[in-house]
């Protein structure tokens, strides 16, 4: 089974729309030029709807099917995941992962509040790149990961629900920046620490010596989201990737000088990229060679660091000019591919060789000259690599096996470029991440939009634009530009078939008891405590009105006895700060208290059917 030909299958069973390019293809063939004009009627059709590129790529769903892959992109300082169906680019849902959100009800039960406030409390984080948990080198669907840049945590989510299950809050680490699962079988996932603070961060010692600030990477347990260990570097860490086997893990730095300003840290030529090499590190941590901080057994990795002499050092140093970013390992496992942010190159390093050489940057196998601004680099599994250009505003193609042979600084390795709109961070092909890349559909995140969309004030979208790779006859094509809200940074994105979301809850699945109906119970515990157990369906929920006093704590737990799938129903209690969103079978808790006397209508805020507005209940509270 060669990659080419698995994707080549997937793909033509795939939409109408691109059959028709395959018809084009033919027409071509056949006429040259003049069959591509023979298509005009089918091209001005396709550009009423707008999804149609210049020649003819479509990535039109038809209404009512399905799309092809999940793409899951974080939502930056929105705090959420993104999920996106592909190729129609359509946004199906957001995922609040740091950030209440009301719509989701998220936030507002007592149980996703304690988690998101035994993570630090916080009301947004900002994440950047969600990463889907695998198997034998392959998506398998259960949860996606992703960081928080702002706080220094880590979320998991679960694939199942579609929902944040746990969160950390990783000790000595403030911004965590990279974000990624141990492959292949996502035995730990990595946090990498970006800003340099002192450790522990308590304010004391010498604040102006650049020694006494580290950063750490830090391995969480991804059962039970614990951190299991850290690794204290020296320089800085920005993006990381780990070897498909499990071996490494690959950081990139941009501030290798320890720097605590902008000129400070662009001043050296080279910066680095460290390979972590975990079997080892894991052998030192069984060995008892960390110290205790903050709870976390922390393994010294700097360059002094006696487990860093002799022949079996921990992290390995490998220099790279000039502020690395994107850090991305090839399908293949052959190398791992670094970008030059401050300079033209992309730098190979050849993962095998990390162990051999005496020079580390005898690993460093080819440096090809891509443009300006390299930040992060996609595969389609053909032996193509493809980077975002943030400064010349494009994303450029290569042949990773001619940037091996050709001299370091050389333009041949690239087969192509095309303009994007604008100035592109990430770019992510569908199943990029993975062993076996499916090479169609690839997407840049771009960062500015500038007039590509009807203007909305100072405040511009962000521009996600899908490009089609799967030719390599006739090129890259793009074929949509698509607004997102700021600001997606990195994605993830997975076929359909490997993730298999739940219809309605399986109550088994869920902590808090179901309350079926008749089982409603209204119980007062205490001098001012009152527990409410009770149910919602259409279209009542088990109490018509519920009697408390002045200054009551209320615990009300409500299941949403509906089997019916998408019969969703929410408990909103006006001036209370309280909408628990329950999905059929599901069931929340929400405590609060009742500190005005008044009549409060409790009212169903999900539209559920046409007795929805009559779908209320009264809370009562009566003076003292
Ligand atoms: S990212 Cu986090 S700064 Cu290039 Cu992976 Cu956007
Ligand atoms: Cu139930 Cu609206």
């Amino acid at each position: 089974g060669d990659q080419t030909t698995g994707s080549t299958d997937g793909f033509d069973s795939m939409l109408p729309g691109v059959r028709r390019r395959d018809f084009m293809k033919a027409g071509a063939a056949a006429g040259g030029l003049s069959g591509l004009a023979g298509c005009t009627s089918l091209l001005s059709e396709d550009d009423v709807q707008g999804t149609a590129s210049a020649s003819g790529v479509d990535n039109s769903v038809p209404p009512g099917e399905h799309d092809e892959y999940y793409a899951i992109l974080s939502g930056g300082q929105a705090g959420d995941v993104r999920v996106y169906g592909l190729p129609s680019m359509r946004e199906l849902i957001r995922i609040p992962v740091f950030n209440p959100d009301a719509s989701r009800g998220y936030g507002f039960d007592d149980e996703s509040k304690q988690m998101l406030e035994d993570a630090g409390g916080y009301t947004w984080g900002d994440t950047h790149h969600p990463r889907i948990s695998q198997t034998d080198g392959d998506y398998d669907g259960r949860f996606a990961y992703v960081n928080d840049k702002a706080n220094g945590r880590m979320a998991r989510i679960d694939l199942t629900y579609f929902e944040t299950d746990a969160i950390v809050d990783i000790p000595n680490q403030q911004g965590t920046h990279g974000a990624c699962a141990q492959l292949p079988d996502t035995d730990l996932i990595f946090g990498v620490g970006e800003f340099r603070t002192p450790i522990p961060n308590d304010g004391t010692g010498d604040l102006e010596d650049p020694d006494s600030y580290g950063s750490v990477l830090a391995a969480i347990n991804p059962e039970n989201m614990n951190v299991e260990w850290e690794v204290l570097i020296d320089g800085n860490m920005d993006n990381g990737d780990g070897s498909k086997e499990g071996r490494y893990f690959f950081t990139s730095a941009y501030n290798t000088e320890e720097a605590a300003t902008e000129s400070g840290m662009t001043r050296a030529d080279r910066d680095d990229v460290k390979a972590f090499d975990i079997p080892r590190i894991e052998a030192a941590v069984e060995a008892g060679n960390y110290e205790t901080i903050n709870e976390v057994p922390v393994v010294d990795g700097r360059k002094d660091s006696p487990l860093n002499q002799g022949d079996e050092p921990i992290v390995h140093y490998i220099p790279t000019p000039k502020s690395p970013h994107g850090v991305s390992v090839t399908p293949d496992n052959e190398y791992v591919i670094v970008s030059g942010k401050l300079d033209p190159t992309a730098s190979v390093i050849d993962i095998d060789k990390i162990d051999e050489v005496d020079d580390p940057t005898d690993a460093i196998v080819g440096q090809p000259k891509l443009g300006l601004g390299p930040l992060h680099t996609a595969y389609d599994g053909r032996g193509h690599a493809y980077t975002t250009l943030f400064i010349d505003s494009q994303v450029v193609k290569w042949d990773i096996e001619k940037a091996v042979e050709a001299e370091a600084r050389s333009e041949s390795p690239v087969i192509e470029k095309i303009d994007v709109h604008y100035n592109p961070g990430h770019l992510i092909a569908a199943e990029s991440y993975t062993e076996d890349p499916a090479g169609d559909w690839l997407v840049s995140l771009n960062k500015l939009s500038k007039d590509r969309f009807l203007p909305v004030g100072p405040q511009h979208p962000e521009n996600d634009q899908l490009i089609y790779i799967g030719d390599d006859e006739n090129g890259m094509e793009l074929v949509k530009d698509s607004p997102a809200q700021a600001e997606p940074h990195d994605a993830s994105i997975c076929h359909k078939s490997k993730i298999d979301p739940k219809a309605t809850y399986d109550p088994e699945d869920l902590e808090l008891d179901y309350t079926a109906e008749g089982e409603e119970t209204m119980e007062r515990v205490g001098d001012d405590r009152v527990e409410i157990e009770m149910y919602s369906t259409r279209n009542h929920y088990g109490f018509q009105e519920m009697v408390v006093q002045e200054g009551d704590e209320i615990e009300m737990q409500v299941t949403n006895i509906e089997t019916t799938s998408d019969m969703l129903h929410s408990v909103a209690i006006p001036e209370h700060d309280v909408h628990m969103r329950l999905a059929p079978q599901e069931t929340r808790k929400a405590t609060f208290t009742a500190d005005e006397p008044g009549v409060y209508w409790i009212y169903c805020a999900h539209f559920c059917s046409a007795l929805h507005l009559e779908m209320r209940s009264r809370l009562i509270v009566k003076p003292e």
